[in-house]
């Protein structure tokens, strides 16, 4: 049967079960939700871009990137939850006609579909390289910005490949285009990942170096990490991604903050623990989403007054 908001606060879909949902979301709601090819994957599937309260007009954007990491499976829900939810509820239409959202909610569906069938801890895109042993190049290492500097290998067999060049990765030459494409419109940028209950600010290619107006960003981190507490208590921490977690340079949060986006993130959902880690039992998809969303809904509302 058709794929419902039932299903995305329940279980985790395929990928074009996720794709049947989001064009039903789109027919049912045509005048708010429109959906953008933005180019294809390593292995040919669609990348799609879903345009939320996009009426021509030059308001403001805030982009959402889910799943760029194949085994970070609660980022695609999440990202689906948050495409229903403002465009079903009335009590947002408000905020969208200030904002608009652009949402990505699969980035890599080729290593998406690689994790759900093969290797449930696959974590790459699934292109193939000259020469190459081993498939697949860390997307989160493949933007342009201090490209194979730190926190990145060089060796294709490597969980953290930086790929061949800057922008080797199909999926990511869409993005960067995409977002190019606007980017003077874009206020606000969240790559959601799992997991740990963090949210990453720049810079994050080297330890202790921050962005000028780094103070704004801890504020408005702060207030997503309150909001996020405020549903059930959850507690995620607002840290800069270099120093608090690990330098790694090419992530798509840098790019952003780099391209003049000035509240970029990264967001590791839940869990925190390495218990569940990667795989978060079904029956806690809905709360995750919840939280995330209400951490989003504060950008929004930051990037609107300004
Ligand atoms: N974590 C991110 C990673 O790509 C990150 C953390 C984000 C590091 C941004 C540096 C910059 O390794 C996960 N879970 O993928
Ligand atoms: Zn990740």
């Amino acid at each position: 049967g058709a794929i419902t908001i039932n299903d995305v606060n329940n279980r985790y879909l395929s990928y074009d079960e996720q794709m049947q949902f989001l064009n039903s979301i789109a027919q049912q709601y045509p005048n708010d939700v429109k959906l953008q090819k933005i180019g294809n994957s390593y292995e040919g599937r669609s990348l799609t871009a879903v345009r939320i309260g996009d009426d021509g007009s030059s308001k403001p954007i805030v982009w959402i990137d889910a799943g760029v990491h194949a085994r970070e499976w609660i980022s695609y829900n999440v990202a689906l939850y948050l495409v229903y939810t403002i465009v079903s509820q009335p009590a947002y239409q408000d905020l969208l006609n200030a904002v608009q959202l652009v949402v990505v909610p699969n980035t890599n569906p080729d290593g998406y579909e690689y994790s759900r069938t093969n290797d449930r801890m696959w974590r790459k895109t699934r292109s193939r390289f000259s020469n190459g042993r081993c498939s697949g190049a860390d997307a989160n290492r493949n933007y342009p910005f201090f490209w194979g500097t730190q926190g990145v290998s060089h060796s294709q067999c490597s969980e953290i490949y930086c790929g061949s060049r800057p922008q080797s990765e199909p999926e990511v030459m869409a993005l960067t285009n995409a977002i190019q494409r606007e980017e003077t419109r874009i206020k606000g940028y969240i790559a959601l990942h799992s997991y740990g209950q963090e949210i990453l600010y720049p810079w994050g290619h080297t330890m202790r170096t921050y962005p000028s107006d780094v103070q704004d960003l801890i504020q408005v981190g702060k207030a997503m990490a309150a909001a996020i507490r405020a549903v059930n208590n959850t507690d995620y921490n607002v840290v800069n991604s270099g120093d608090g977690l690990y330098p790694a340079a090419g992530a798509s949060d840098d790019w952003a903050k780099s391209r003049g986006i000035k509240y970029s993130y990264t967001i590791e959902l839940s869990p925190i623990d390495d218990y569940t880690g990667f795989s978060l039992p079904e029956d806690r998809i809905n709360q995750v989403c919840r939280e995330a969303f209400q951490a989003i809904q504060v950008l929004m509302i930051e990037v609107r007054s300004k």
